[in-house]
Protein backbone atom coordinates (compact mmCIF):
# COMPACT_ATOMS: atom_id res chain seq x y z
CA UNK A 1 0.00 0.00 0.00
CA UNK A 2 2.16 3.22 -0.99
CA UNK A 3 1.66 6.44 0.52
CA UNK A 4 -0.25 9.31 -1.35
CA UNK A 5 0.58 13.01 -0.71
CA UNK A 6 -2.84 13.72 1.21
CA UNK A 7 -0.71 10.97 3.75
CA UNK A 8 -3.40 8.59 2.99
CA UNK A 9 -2.46 5.01 2.25
CA UNK A 10 -4.13 3.53 -1.15
CA UNK A 11 -6.03 0.19 -1.39
CA UNK A 12 -4.56 -0.54 -4.53
CA UNK A 13 -7.74 -2.18 -6.71
CA UNK A 14 -7.41 -4.99 -9.84
CA UNK A 15 -10.51 -5.38 -11.03
CA UNK A 16 -11.81 -8.35 -13.34
CA UNK A 17 -14.93 -8.11 -14.94
CA UNK A 18 -16.19 -5.27 -16.80
CA UNK A 19 -20.24 -5.82 -16.45
CA UNK A 20 -23.39 -4.96 -14.36
CA UNK A 21 -21.22 -5.87 -11.16
CA UNK A 22 -18.30 -4.49 -12.35
CA UNK A 23 -19.59 -1.10 -12.83
CA UNK A 24 -21.16 -1.07 -9.04
CA UNK A 25 -18.07 -1.84 -7.80
CA UNK A 26 -15.92 0.66 -9.80
CA UNK A 27 -18.60 3.23 -8.43
CA UNK A 28 -18.41 2.32 -4.89
CA UNK A 29 -14.72 2.52 -5.09
CA UNK A 30 -14.76 5.72 -6.77
CA UNK A 31 -17.11 7.75 -4.06
CA UNK A 32 -15.94 5.73 -0.58
CA UNK A 33 -13.23 8.39 -0.19
CA UNK A 34 -15.57 11.40 -1.19
CA UNK A 35 -18.02 10.42 2.22
CA UNK A 36 -16.18 7.68 4.76
CA UNK A 37 -13.12 9.29 6.30
CA UNK A 38 -10.72 6.45 6.37
CA UNK A 39 -7.55 5.54 6.66
CA UNK A 40 -7.18 4.18 3.24
CA UNK A 41 -8.56 5.68 -0.19
CA UNK A 42 -8.92 3.10 -3.14
CA UNK A 43 -6.95 3.74 -6.17
CA UNK A 44 -8.20 1.92 -9.40
CA UNK A 45 -4.79 0.80 -10.77
CA UNK A 46 -6.01 -2.16 -13.06
CA UNK A 47 -8.88 -3.05 -14.84
CA UNK A 48 -9.03 -6.60 -16.54
CA UNK A 49 -11.39 -8.43 -19.52
CA UNK A 50 -10.64 -10.05 -22.40
CA UNK A 51 -11.55 -7.55 -24.93
CA UNK A 52 -9.23 -5.08 -25.34
CA UNK A 53 -11.36 -2.40 -26.74
CA UNK A 54 -14.11 -3.06 -24.30
CA UNK A 55 -11.54 -3.21 -20.90
CA UNK A 56 -9.97 0.09 -22.16
CA UNK A 57 -13.57 1.76 -22.62
CA UNK A 58 -14.38 1.10 -19.26
CA UNK A 59 -10.95 1.91 -18.01
CA UNK A 60 -11.70 5.64 -19.28
CA UNK A 61 -15.10 5.63 -17.93
CA UNK A 62 -14.05 4.59 -14.28
CA UNK A 63 -10.55 6.06 -13.92
CA UNK A 64 -8.61 2.97 -14.39
CA UNK A 65 -5.19 3.74 -14.79
CA UNK A 66 -4.30 0.72 -17.01
CA UNK A 67 -5.43 -2.86 -18.46
CA UNK A 68 -4.70 -6.31 -19.02
CA UNK A 69 -7.04 -8.88 -21.13
CA UNK A 70 -5.65 -11.79 -18.97
CA UNK A 71 -6.72 -12.16 -15.19
CA UNK A 72 -3.47 -14.36 -14.57
CA UNK A 73 -1.16 -10.98 -15.87
CA UNK A 74 -3.61 -8.78 -13.54
CA UNK A 75 -3.32 -11.33 -10.60
CA UNK A 76 0.54 -11.42 -10.78
CA UNK A 77 1.08 -7.54 -10.98
CA UNK A 78 3.14 -6.12 -8.02
CA UNK A 79 1.34 -3.02 -7.71
CA UNK A 80 -1.90 -4.20 -6.31
CA UNK A 81 -3.35 -4.88 -3.02
CA UNK A 82 -6.38 -6.29 -3.67
CA UNK A 83 -7.91 -8.29 -6.50
CA UNK A 84 -11.87 -7.87 -7.07
CA UNK A 85 -13.95 -10.69 -8.71
CA UNK A 86 -16.59 -9.71 -11.13
CA UNK A 87 -16.80 -12.56 -13.66
CA UNK A 88 -18.97 -15.50 -13.91
CA UNK A 89 -19.27 -17.65 -10.99
CA UNK A 90 -16.87 -20.65 -12.70
CA UNK A 91 -14.19 -18.48 -12.44
CA UNK A 92 -14.80 -17.45 -8.96
CA UNK A 93 -12.50 -20.42 -7.83
CA UNK A 94 -9.95 -20.67 -10.25
CA UNK A 95 -9.38 -16.65 -9.89
CA UNK A 96 -9.29 -16.42 -6.39
CA UNK A 97 -6.81 -19.14 -4.96
CA UNK A 98 -4.73 -17.09 -7.93
CA UNK A 99 -5.03 -14.40 -6.22
CA UNK A 100 -5.03 -15.64 -2.44
CA UNK A 101 -1.60 -17.58 -3.65
CA UNK A 102 0.22 -14.21 -5.00
CA UNK A 103 -0.44 -12.62 -1.62
CA UNK A 104 -3.23 -10.06 -2.82
CA UNK A 105 -6.54 -9.07 -0.72
CA UNK A 106 -9.44 -11.18 -2.36
CA UNK A 107 -13.07 -9.47 -3.13
CA UNK A 108 -15.33 -11.95 -4.64
CA UNK A 109 -18.60 -11.07 -6.73
CA UNK A 110 -21.49 -13.61 -4.89
CA UNK A 111 -22.49 -16.79 -5.09
CA UNK A 112 -18.97 -17.58 -3.63
CA UNK A 113 -18.69 -20.38 -6.03
CA UNK A 114 -20.29 -22.81 -8.13
CA UNK A 115 -20.56 -25.29 -5.14
CA UNK A 116 -19.62 -25.73 -1.84
CA UNK A 117 -16.54 -28.01 -3.10
CA UNK A 118 -15.25 -24.71 -4.40
CA UNK A 119 -16.51 -22.65 -1.83
CA UNK A 120 -14.16 -24.63 0.74
CA UNK A 121 -11.42 -24.73 -1.56
CA UNK A 122 -11.44 -21.32 -1.63
CA UNK A 123 -12.08 -20.38 1.72
CA UNK A 124 -8.76 -22.52 2.21
CA UNK A 125 -6.98 -20.30 -0.07
CA UNK A 126 -7.65 -16.83 1.60
CA UNK A 127 -7.00 -18.57 5.08
CA UNK A 128 -3.85 -20.33 4.50
CA UNK A 129 -2.41 -17.73 2.44
CA UNK A 130 -3.92 -14.78 5.30
CA UNK A 131 -5.48 -12.54 3.12
CA UNK A 132 -8.15 -10.51 3.56
CA UNK A 133 -11.22 -11.45 2.17
CA UNK A 134 -15.49 -10.44 1.68
CA UNK A 135 -17.84 -11.71 -0.77
CA UNK A 136 -20.68 -8.62 -2.15
CA UNK A 137 -23.81 -9.66 -0.41
CA UNK A 138 -24.53 -6.19 -0.47
CA UNK A 139 -28.15 -5.78 0.90
CA UNK A 140 -26.86 -6.34 4.24
CA UNK A 141 -25.85 -2.73 3.96
CA UNK A 142 -28.83 -1.38 3.65
CA UNK A 143 -29.46 0.84 6.10
CA UNK A 144 -33.03 -0.72 6.72
CA UNK A 145 -31.89 -4.18 6.72
CA UNK A 146 -29.08 -3.02 9.31
CA UNK A 147 -32.00 -1.25 11.72
CA UNK A 148 -33.46 -4.66 11.59
CA UNK A 149 -30.39 -6.54 12.55
CA UNK A 150 -29.68 -3.71 15.64
CA UNK A 151 -33.71 -4.33 16.47
CA UNK A 152 -32.85 -8.39 16.27
CA UNK A 153 -29.75 -7.67 18.37
CA UNK A 154 -31.68 -5.92 21.21
CA UNK A 155 -33.88 -8.41 21.59
CA UNK A 156 -36.93 -6.50 20.49
CA UNK A 157 -38.49 -9.17 18.80
CA UNK A 158 -38.21 -11.95 21.20
CA UNK A 159 -38.17 -15.64 20.42
CA UNK A 160 -38.38 -15.89 16.38
CA UNK A 161 -40.95 -18.04 14.60
CA UNK A 162 -41.08 -17.32 11.27
CA UNK A 163 -38.77 -16.18 8.97
CA UNK A 164 -39.93 -15.47 5.47
CA UNK A 165 -37.84 -14.26 2.18
CA UNK A 166 -38.61 -13.77 -1.07
CA UNK A 167 -36.83 -12.70 -4.66
CA UNK A 168 -39.03 -12.21 -7.72
CA UNK A 169 -38.03 -10.67 -11.27
CA UNK A 170 -39.42 -11.55 -14.86
CA UNK A 171 -36.75 -11.06 -17.02
CA UNK A 172 -36.75 -14.36 -18.89
CA UNK A 173 -40.41 -15.31 -19.31
CA UNK A 174 -39.79 -14.85 -23.11
CA UNK A 175 -38.25 -18.03 -24.65
CA UNK A 176 -36.92 -15.67 -27.06
CA UNK A 177 -33.69 -14.64 -24.11
CA UNK A 178 -31.10 -16.50 -25.41
CA UNK A 179 -28.65 -18.11 -22.92
CA UNK A 180 -24.69 -17.61 -22.48
CA UNK A 181 -22.46 -14.44 -23.05
CA UNK A 182 -22.37 -11.33 -21.87
CA UNK A 183 -25.35 -10.66 -19.45
CA UNK A 184 -27.04 -13.63 -20.27
CA UNK A 185 -24.23 -16.00 -18.52
CA UNK A 186 -26.99 -16.20 -15.92
CA UNK A 187 -28.88 -18.31 -18.00
CA UNK A 188 -26.09 -21.21 -18.88
CA UNK A 189 -25.28 -23.50 -15.73
CA UNK A 190 -21.81 -24.54 -17.21
CA UNK A 191 -21.13 -20.88 -16.25
CA UNK A 192 -23.61 -20.17 -13.75
CA UNK A 193 -24.08 -22.95 -11.65
CA UNK A 194 -27.24 -22.73 -10.65
CA UNK A 195 -30.73 -20.24 -11.77
CA UNK A 196 -32.50 -18.25 -9.41
CA UNK A 197 -30.83 -20.34 -5.81
CA UNK A 198 -27.40 -18.93 -6.56
CA UNK A 199 -27.80 -15.48 -8.19
CA UNK A 200 -31.09 -14.72 -6.06
CA UNK A 201 -32.20 -16.75 -3.13
CA UNK A 202 -28.30 -16.72 -1.82
CA UNK A 203 -29.00 -13.12 -0.93
CA UNK A 204 -32.02 -13.90 0.86
CA UNK A 205 -30.00 -16.67 2.76
CA UNK A 206 -27.20 -14.52 3.36
CA UNK A 207 -29.16 -11.62 5.02
CA UNK A 208 -31.16 -14.70 7.12
CA UNK A 209 -27.99 -16.45 8.26
CA UNK A 210 -27.32 -13.11 9.72
CA UNK A 211 -30.36 -11.64 10.84
CA UNK A 212 -32.12 -15.03 12.24
CA UNK A 213 -29.50 -18.33 12.87
CA UNK A 214 -27.86 -20.47 10.94
CA UNK A 215 -30.03 -23.22 8.61
CA UNK A 216 -30.54 -26.86 9.94
CA UNK A 217 -32.24 -28.82 7.40
CA UNK A 218 -34.45 -27.85 4.11
CA UNK A 219 -36.67 -29.19 1.89
CA UNK A 220 -37.42 -27.53 -2.10
CA UNK A 221 -38.50 -27.52 -5.66
CA UNK A 222 -37.68 -26.12 -8.16
CA UNK A 223 -38.51 -25.59 -12.10
CA UNK A 224 -37.34 -24.58 -15.53
CA UNK A 225 -40.16 -23.44 -17.32
CA UNK A 226 -38.29 -22.74 -20.53
CA UNK A 227 -36.47 -26.43 -21.65
CA UNK A 228 -34.16 -25.29 -24.24
CA UNK A 229 -32.93 -21.67 -25.41
CA UNK A 230 -30.36 -20.29 -28.13
CA UNK A 231 -26.64 -20.47 -26.94
CA UNK A 232 -24.60 -17.06 -27.98
CA UNK A 233 -21.62 -19.28 -27.88
CA UNK A 234 -22.82 -21.90 -30.59
CA UNK A 235 -26.00 -20.29 -32.44
CA UNK A 236 -27.49 -23.79 -31.43
CA UNK A 237 -30.94 -24.32 -29.60
CA UNK A 238 -29.13 -26.00 -26.42
CA UNK A 239 -31.34 -27.37 -23.06
CA UNK A 240 -31.57 -24.98 -20.17
CA UNK A 241 -30.40 -26.35 -17.36
CA UNK A 242 -30.74 -23.81 -14.42
CA UNK A 243 -33.50 -23.51 -12.11
CA UNK A 244 -35.88 -20.80 -12.99
CA UNK A 245 -37.89 -20.37 -9.94
CA UNK A 246 -37.33 -22.57 -6.80
CA UNK A 247 -39.41 -22.62 -3.66
CA UNK A 248 -37.96 -24.15 -0.24
CA UNK A 249 -39.25 -24.38 3.29
CA UNK A 250 -36.20 -24.92 6.26
CA UNK A 251 -35.61 -25.12 9.97
CA UNK A 252 -33.46 -22.73 11.80
CA UNK A 253 -31.07 -23.82 14.18
CA UNK A 254 -33.31 -21.07 16.92
CA UNK A 255 -36.33 -23.27 15.94
CA UNK A 256 -37.97 -20.56 13.77
CA UNK A 257 -39.57 -21.99 10.47
CA UNK A 258 -38.66 -20.50 7.07
CA UNK A 259 -40.42 -19.71 3.58
CA UNK A 260 -38.16 -19.08 0.26
CA UNK A 261 -39.50 -18.18 -3.12
CA UNK A 262 -37.63 -16.88 -5.65
CA UNK A 263 -38.10 -17.16 -9.95
CA UNK A 264 -37.96 -15.24 -13.13
CA UNK A 265 -41.13 -15.56 -13.76
CA UNK A 266 -43.34 -13.17 -11.52
CA UNK A 267 -44.81 -11.02 -14.63
CA UNK A 268 -44.54 -7.43 -12.77
CA UNK A 269 -41.46 -7.86 -10.43
CA UNK A 270 -38.09 -6.86 -11.61
CA UNK A 271 -36.40 -7.26 -8.23
CA UNK A 272 -38.48 -7.77 -5.73
CA UNK A 273 -36.63 -8.71 -2.55
CA UNK A 274 -38.95 -9.39 0.56
CA UNK A 275 -38.61 -10.48 4.10
CA UNK A 276 -40.64 -10.59 7.21
CA UNK A 277 -39.39 -12.01 10.23
CA UNK A 278 -42.36 -12.61 13.44
CA UNK A 279 -41.06 -12.54 17.01
CA UNK A 280 -43.16 -13.42 19.96
CA UNK A 281 -42.81 -9.75 21.17
CA UNK A 282 -42.54 -7.90 17.07
CA UNK A 283 -41.94 -8.30 13.78
CA UNK A 284 -40.20 -6.42 10.56
CA UNK A 285 -41.09 -6.19 7.16
CA UNK A 286 -38.67 -5.16 4.31
CA UNK A 287 -38.94 -4.41 0.79
CA UNK A 288 -36.19 -3.66 -1.85
CA UNK A 289 -38.34 -1.84 -3.98
CA UNK A 290 -38.66 0.83 -1.14
CA UNK A 291 -35.08 -0.28 0.12
CA UNK A 292 -35.16 2.77 2.64
CA UNK A 293 -38.26 2.15 4.97
CA UNK A 294 -38.38 -0.55 7.55
CA UNK A 295 -41.98 -2.03 8.80
CA UNK A 296 -42.20 -2.33 12.45
CA UNK A 297 -45.15 -3.92 14.48
CA UNK A 298 -44.63 -4.24 18.37
CA UNK A 299 -47.02 -5.85 20.61
CA UNK A 300 -45.27 -3.36 23.58
CA UNK A 301 -47.22 -0.51 21.80
CA UNK A 302 -50.08 0.93 23.57
CA UNK A 303 -52.97 -0.73 22.77
CA UNK A 304 -54.98 1.65 21.13
CA UNK A 305 -51.85 2.27 19.39
CA UNK A 306 -50.85 -0.51 18.14
CA UNK A 307 -50.34 -0.58 14.69
CA UNK A 308 -47.36 -1.26 11.82
CA UNK A 309 -44.68 1.45 11.80
CA UNK A 310 -43.44 2.54 8.20
CA UNK A 311 -40.03 3.74 9.62
CA UNK A 312 -38.07 6.04 7.15
CA UNK A 313 -34.48 5.17 8.45
CA UNK A 314 -31.86 8.39 8.86
CA UNK A 315 -29.92 8.93 11.75
CA UNK A 316 -31.57 10.05 14.28
CA UNK A 317 -29.73 9.25 17.14
CA UNK A 318 -26.44 8.24 15.56
CA UNK A 319 -26.84 4.25 15.88
CA UNK A 320 -26.96 4.40 11.92
CA UNK A 321 -23.20 3.31 10.77
CA UNK A 322 -23.97 4.75 7.45
CA UNK A 323 -26.58 7.27 6.79
CA UNK A 324 -24.69 9.89 8.59
CA UNK A 325 -22.13 9.70 5.86
CA UNK A 326 -24.62 10.91 3.52
CA UNK A 327 -26.69 14.04 3.53
CA UNK A 328 -28.76 15.79 5.79
CA UNK A 329 -31.50 13.38 7.71
CA UNK A 330 -34.14 12.87 5.84
CA UNK A 331 -32.60 12.22 2.41
CA UNK A 332 -32.52 8.80 0.84
CA UNK A 333 -29.78 6.68 -0.38
CA UNK A 334 -30.33 3.83 -2.82
CA UNK A 335 -28.90 0.56 -4.27
CA UNK A 336 -25.72 1.41 -5.19
CA UNK A 337 -24.81 2.80 -1.41
CA UNK A 338 -24.60 -0.68 -0.26
CA UNK A 339 -21.71 -1.36 -2.33
CA UNK A 340 -20.21 1.82 -1.33
CA UNK A 341 -20.84 0.94 1.73
CA UNK A 342 -19.72 -2.69 1.69
CA UNK A 343 -16.14 -0.73 0.63
CA UNK A 344 -16.43 1.28 3.57
CA UNK A 345 -16.73 -1.53 6.20
CA UNK A 346 -14.29 -3.73 4.11
CA UNK A 347 -11.46 -1.14 4.89
CA UNK A 348 -12.41 -0.74 8.71
CA UNK A 349 -11.97 -4.72 8.43
CA UNK A 350 -8.42 -3.57 7.57
CA UNK A 351 -7.67 -0.89 10.06
CA UNK A 352 -9.78 -2.31 13.11
CA UNK A 353 -8.44 -6.08 12.45
CA UNK A 354 -11.83 -7.50 12.69
CA UNK A 355 -12.72 -8.45 9.12
CA UNK A 356 -16.12 -7.16 7.46
CA UNK A 357 -18.73 -9.94 6.80
CA UNK A 358 -19.70 -12.01 4.99
CA UNK A 359 -16.38 -13.44 4.52
CA UNK A 360 -15.34 -16.18 2.31
CA UNK A 361 -16.06 -18.71 5.36
CA UNK A 362 -19.43 -17.05 5.76
CA UNK A 363 -20.12 -16.84 2.46
CA UNK A 364 -20.08 -20.98 2.40
CA UNK A 365 -22.43 -21.29 4.63
CA UNK A 366 -24.99 -19.77 2.35
CA UNK A 367 -23.18 -22.08 0.12
CA UNK A 368 -23.84 -25.35 1.75
CA UNK A 369 -27.52 -24.08 1.81
CA UNK A 370 -28.08 -23.49 -1.74
CA UNK A 371 -26.42 -26.78 -2.37
CA UNK A 372 -28.48 -28.61 0.13
CA UNK A 373 -31.76 -26.69 -1.28
CA UNK A 374 -30.85 -27.75 -5.55
CA UNK A 375 -30.08 -31.65 -3.72
CA UNK A 376 -33.35 -31.29 -2.17
CA UNK A 377 -35.24 -30.06 -5.36
CA UNK A 378 -33.41 -32.96 -6.73
CA UNK A 379 -34.26 -35.83 -4.70
CA UNK A 380 -37.39 -34.49 -3.31
CA UNK A 381 -35.96 -35.14 0.19
CA UNK A 382 -35.41 -33.22 3.00
CA UNK A 383 -31.57 -32.63 3.07
CA UNK A 384 -29.58 -31.58 6.15
CA UNK A 385 -27.44 -28.19 5.31
CA UNK A 386 -23.41 -29.42 6.28
CA UNK A 387 -22.03 -27.02 8.81
O1 LIG B 1 -27.08 -10.25 -7.37
C1 LIG B 1 -28.26 -10.00 -8.04
C2 LIG B 1 -28.13 -10.08 -9.53
O2 LIG B 1 -27.49 -11.16 -10.04
C3 LIG B 1 -28.83 -8.64 -7.75
O3 LIG B 1 -28.87 -8.24 -6.48
C4 LIG B 1 -30.14 -8.44 -8.51
O4 LIG B 1 -30.47 -9.58 -9.25
C5 LIG B 1 -29.83 -7.52 -9.61
O5 LIG B 1 -29.34 -8.40 -10.63
C6 LIG B 1 -29.47 -9.73 -10.20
Amino acid sequence: MAGTSNKKEELRIGLIGCGFMGRAHSNAFNRVANFFDQPLVPRLVAVCSRNEQQTQQFADTWGYESIETDWRALVDRNDIDAVDICVPNHLHCEIATAAAAAGKMVLCEKPLAMNSQEGETMCRAVEEAGVANMVWYNYRRVPAVMLASQLIQEGKLGRVFHYRANFLQDWTISQDVPQGGAALWRLDAAEAGSGVTGDLLAHCIDTALWLNSSIQNVTAMTETFVKQRLHQSTGELAPVKIDDACAFLCRFENGSLGVFESTRYARGHKALYTLEINGEHASLRWDLHDLHRLEYFSHDDEGRLRGWRSIHVTDHDGSQPYMDKWWVPGLQIGYEHTFVHQVADFIDGLATGEPAAPTFRDALATQRVCDAVLESAESGSWINVLQ
